[in-house]
């Protein structure tokens, strides 16, 4: 029976603009508006209103831990403006999870940038570093007495590859050159955050905090087992999985880290080109997996080997999203008990594993994808935003409790 850590963090996640609802200052908002997106974010999960409704639930579903983000557009909603009434919320909402003793994990870039900002050049821009390297010595000089776990961008590579590589989000750019320009400004903005994080702890004497990026990871797997594939697969898993990593380590500005994975890509490349080789994907169903609604292969395997991949840095691991989306609350369980079975296979290969964080509490907009695709541990009614916890919830809660996947 696999037994976890006595200290491991178990808990959930979320993103501002995913749950909080009435984001209304940030480049999504004015962009779902003007693409015509089928759902827009609206009130979302009202999680700005009820944000203590729903760490009572978590805190019932014995969560040690929970990872929220910072909405950047309500802190700072017009350039070099800082809002001590949203810092406030946002205090409240910190306070909130301690007094429920829930360690918050708290992200400061989800996805999404204050309007402001993207008006002068978003992450394209040569200043997009200093402007959120401000916000955030803003916010943690206020909140590093109440916050030991920072995330400081989560998942660049999603980020610059849907917003500047294949046009699908804001600002809906498709150009290789622009991705590379944002994912090092990504990557430089991180390295001057995690010097400024630890600066500002340092200089009121506490103790160091733990601060990465949540970094999406796929197991990148040959469909048949040629050489083409193999090398295709080699190259993502370097391109996509190590590459940002390995900047930020060099720099020595990773204390731990965070990572989100989901599944895996099935490699099938059709020629030599170098779209080829990134880009293709086996179109066929020869190896059928059960998958989420939205067609991602559910592939517990995945994780132990992304873990592995990561080994070689010798540092602590947060799993800092897992999580599918399905109408079957029962595939939802399975999905979560064979992921734990693989962390702790890690965990016993000496990954120094620290924690798993679902994604996600609660049912949440899935971007352009938007309410259909329902990952949550507690399904949301989305005519009164009533709040109920699934049958799967309350199997992870056991595993929580008890640190032990019986
Ligand atoms: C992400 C995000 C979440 C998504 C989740 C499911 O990694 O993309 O952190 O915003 O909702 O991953 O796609």
């Amino acid at each position: 029976m696999p037994i976890f850590p006595k200290d491991f963090l178990w808990g959930a996640a979320t993103s501002s603009y995913q749950v909080e609802g009435d984001n209304s200052n940030c480049d999504w908002w004015e962009w779902e508006k003007k693409v015509g997106l089928k759902d827009v974010s609206g009130h979302a999960c009202r999680h700005y209103d009820l944000f203590r409704e729903d760490f009572d639930k978590a805190a019932e579903l014995n969560h040690n831990a929970h990872r929220i983000s910072i909405e950047w557009s309500r802190i700072e909603p017009s350039n070099q403006e800082f809002s001590e009434s949203q810092l406030k919320h946002y205090i409240d909402v910190i306070d909130a999870l301690r007094q429920r003793n829930i360690e918050p994990i708290v992200t400061l870039h989800h996805f999404t940038n204050p309007l402001w900002f993207s008006r002068l050049g978003g992450w394209e821009s040569g200043e997009a570093e200093k402007f959120f390297l401000r916000y955030v010595k803003f916010i943690v000089n206020a909140l590093s007495e109440k916050v030991r776990f920072w995330v400081t961008i989560n998942e660049p590579n999603v980020y610059a590859y849907h917003a500047y590589l294949i046009g699908a989000w804001p600002p809906q750019k498709k150009s290789i050159s622009k991705t590379r320009i944002v994912l090092n400004n990504l990557a430089n903005a991180h390295i001057s955050c995690y010097k400024a994080i630890h600066d500002i702890y340092r200089s009121k004497g506490l103790n160091p905090p733990f601060v990465s990026i949540a970094h999406n990871a796929q197991a990148f797997v040959p469909c048949k087992d040629n050489l083409r594939n193999k090398i295709a697969c080699a190259l993502r898993n370097k391109w996509y999985n190590l590459d940002f990593i390995d900047k930020l380590f060099k720099h020595r500005a990773l204390d731990y880290i965070g990572i989100n994975y989901y599944t895996r890509s099935l490699v099938e490349v059709k020629g030599w080109g170098i779209h080829n080789l990134i880009l293709d994907v086996c179109t066929s169903q020869h190896h059928p997996l059960a998958k989420n609604s939205l067609g991602w292969d559910i592939y517990p395997q995945g994780l132990y080997d992304v873990l592995k991949g990561f080994k070689k840095y010798n540092l602590p691991i947060i799993i800092t999203e897992n999580g599918i989306c399905t109408e079957d609350d029962s595939l939802r369980w399975d999905y979560i008990s064979e992921h734990l079975k693989m962390v702790h296979r890690a965990l016993k290969d000496g990954i120094k594993v620290k924690g798993y964080i679902y994604w996600s509490l609660m049912d949440n907009f899935e971007w352009d994808k938007g309410f259909s695709h329902r990952f949550g541990l507690i399904s949301i009614d989305y005519n009164n935003f009533a709040r109920t916890i699934r049958q799967s919830a309350v199997n992870f809660a056991n595993v929580c409790k008890t640190g032990s996947l019986d």
